[in-house]
């Protein structure tokens, strides 16, 4: 028997890392017209990735007798002028998101589900590589500046994710 509290925020992260997907995606849609193939491609793997996170809460509240629902997503931010404004948006995403674990996190020590709490580690360590991820970007885009040079460097780089060294 899942406690109704968790259960309730458990389902509203189902549909905070399922806006994460989404932001993503958008994001990723934005990247390829410009010509950045590479950091499209990161953002779709990242997309996938939080398609993934949504699962986990998904089948952990299944698995404890809870319903798992499935809302409605906000739209997207579509209106970007740079790669740095848009992997600023990454990283202030990841924040919010670190945020929203810590907050299940306290909530679950204070309902003494052990089960949820132990759940969460895995997104506790999680966010800690997914805000390094998205503030290295950032860091290097900040360093690059506008050269179109260096940006064709990184958005190789970032190309590479997901593929076999
Ligand atoms: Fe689900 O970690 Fe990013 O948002």
């Amino acid at each position: 028997m899942m406690n109704p509290r968790i259960e309730a925020a458990f389902n509203e992260q189902i549909k905070f890392e399922m806006e994460s997907a989404h932001l993503y995606y958008q994001l990723a849609g934005w990247c390829a017209p410009q010509g950045f193939e590479g950091m499209s491609r990161w953002l779709l793997l990242q997309k996938d990735e939080e398609l993934g996170h949504a699962h986990r809460f998904f089948t952990h509240i299944a698995a404890r007798g809870g319903l798992p629902k499935i809302a409605a997503l906000a739209e997207p931010k579509a209106e970007i002028k740079s790669a740095l404004e848009l992997f600023r948006e990454v990283y202030r995403h990841e924040l919010l998101i670190t945020n929203r674990i810590d907050v299940l996190l306290d909530l679950a020590h204070k309902e003494n589900d052990l089960a949820g709490a132990e759940f969460l580690q895995w997104f506790v360590r999680e966010q800690v590589e997914e805000e390094e991820q998205a503030s290295r970007i950032v860091l290097k885009l900040e360093r690059i500046g506008p050269s179109g040079a260096g940006l064709v460097m990184l958005d190789a780089e970032l190309g590479k994710r997901g593929k076999a060294a």
